[in-house]
């Protein structure tokens, strides 16, 4: 069997070491840009770091003892991920710059197109294409008329200096926060321009010592044991918390983000611009041992008034006011209602994705979708994202879809996909479940689709896992 992986980030790096220990030597990842590492390339922000401990957020079968930090910063982040695709071989199977165009399914095999226009056939399409990956430019009217340089987070511009500048960041989400702590103390002014407050939970962070990544590389056993109660202490308190708006843990979390802000925002007006009026979590959950601080700085600004237009100097806000900036940043976040588009994707019988995805994307089990046999997303619609270790998430997937692939291996047929049944049995129940989550008590975040359901796993961790060990055969259709 042939297989092509799309995208060679976090989970199509995963992929080809998965693919070729199970013993399938037929394989190649399509990747877009010129280099491994997804959103690890694609971020380059000042102070992008993961709020994952990093020894969660690593593969299960290459932990790196030589993390710098409990919370290591993206760069290192990047090479860990260079390192392991070199280490196991994978760059060779890789074809930079080539991005997948189409996928049409014909004849029982997927054909694709790339936008360089040459093609390829496989059996298996792995789309590891990631969630939080196309900018989302919002349109504030006068944007391009900025005379200064402005930019995407996600697509910072290096060649501009900060330093003892003017620069202002539209959004208060997690990159947001994590460019104001980094870029308060360089600049001549900073101006954060919040729509919404967030809460933030505290963060330390503290560098681990040579002792200690000593200490992890002699003791295996031990070293393996702190990831794994690291993970399950996440999992017991945060991930079952969050998918029960009732629970404990959410109340416990929301005292702890109000005990945080209180201790240590002093002016009691800041304080209050900086309280957020829905729950803790609703929006994906913000840390941060450092934001408060730099917010409270001389040089810094919140700037709480509606946003009114962006003018060649700056940005005017709704009470009339210029706030004149060198630079301005737009941390406005990604269109995670993209998965698999822009690629053009034609399932069996020419049936096309763009109107089966309509009104929202949705796969079962976040994996697949029926009518598009033997395409599996990693990462894909309604999975569990937010504050896990998506890296964890799309090993279990991947577990998973090697199952379903071995039906056809067996011979026991040649197309598998989720049955229409199961997809609507799935989205009911799903549909029931988030509505009991934190992120369904009123708040708006990426989260939420197009009817403003969460579209985001919301039954607990656990199912998850037991639902990845094994797939329920009569939930597919194999022919
Ligand atoms: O994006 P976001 P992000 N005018 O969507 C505001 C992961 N991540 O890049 O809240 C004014 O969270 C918008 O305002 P509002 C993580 O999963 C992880 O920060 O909608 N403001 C919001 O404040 C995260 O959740 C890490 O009112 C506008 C912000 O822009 C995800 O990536 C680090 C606006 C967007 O926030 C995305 O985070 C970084 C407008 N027209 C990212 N349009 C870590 O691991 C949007 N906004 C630490």
């Amino acid at each position: 069997m042939r297989f092509v992986v799309i995208g060679a980030g976090m989970a199509g790096v995963l992929s080809g070491i998965r693919l070729r220990q199970a013993g399938y030597e037929d394989w190649i990842v399509y990747e877009k840009g010129d280099s491994v590492g997804g959103t690890w390339r694609e971020n380059t922000y000042p102070g992008l770091s993961c709020d994952v401990p990093s020894h969660i957020y690593s593969y299960a079968f290459e932990p790196n003892p030589d993390w710098s930090q409990r919370f290591s910063p993206g760069s290192e982040i990047r090479r860990y991920f260079e390192g392991v695709a070199d280490k196991y071989g994978i760059l060779p199977r890789i074809r930079f710059n080539e991005e997948v165009d189409r996928l049409e399914f014909e004849q029982g095999r997927w054909r694709i197109t790339l936008k360089s226009g040459k093609r390829d056939e496989a059996d298996v399409v792995i789309a590891a294409t990631g969630v939080l990956h196309h900018p989302m430019v919002p349109e504030i009217p006068g944007l391009d008329s900025f005379a200064g340089a402005c930019f995407h987070s996600a697509r910072w511009d290096h060649s501009v200096p900060t330093e003892g500048k003017r620069v202002g960041v539209i959004g208060t989400g997690s990159t947001a926060i994590q460019i104001t702590s980094a870029l308060v103390p360089s600049t001549a002014k900073f101006s954060l321009f919040q729509r919404t407050p967030q809460w933030i939970a505290p963060q330390q962070n503290a560098d681990y010592t040579d002792a200690e990544k000593a200490s992890f590389r002699r003791d295996r056993v031990a070293f393996r044991k702190m990831a794994d109660d690291l993970t399950r202490g996440f999992h017991e308190t945060f991930s079952n918390g969050v998918v029960d708006a009732q629970s404990e843990q959410m109340k416990n979390l929301e005292a702890l983000c109000r005990k945080n802000l209180d201790k240590s925002v002093k002016d009691p007006v800041l304080r209050e611009k900086l309280r957020p009026n829905y729950r803790a979590a609703c929006k994906r959950l913000i840390m941060s041992g450092d934001f408060y601080d730099a917010i409270q700085q001389p040089n810094a600004e919140l700037v709480t008034e509606g946003i009114e237009r962006i003018e060649p100097k700056g940005v005017r806000t709704k009470d009339g006011r210029l706030h004149e900036l060198d630079v301005l940043v737009l941390a406005t976040g990604f269109r995670v209602d993209r998965f698999l588009r822009p690629m053009k994707v034609r399932g069996r019988d020419g049936v096309d994705l763009e109107d089966v995805w309509k009104d929202r994307p949705n796969a079962y089990l976040s994996i697949s979708i029926p009518g598009f046999p033997n395409l599996f997303m990693l990462n894909g619609p309604n999975g569990p994202v937010g504050n896990f270790s998506l890296i964890t998430i799309a090993d279990m997937q991947l577990h998973y879809v090697l199952q379903l692939v071995e039906e056809l291996r067996a011979g026991r047929g040649r197309e598998i996909s989720a049955s229409e049944p199961a997809m609507q049995r799935f989205s009911e129940e799903f549909d029931r479940a988030a509505r009991n989550t934190i992120w369904a008590t009123g708040c708006r975040s990426w989260y939420l689709d197009s009817r403003g359901v969460p579209a985001v796993w919301p039954f607990t961790y656990q199912r998850f896992t037991e639902e990845m060990a094994r797939p329920v055969l009569a939930n597919y259709e194999l022919r």
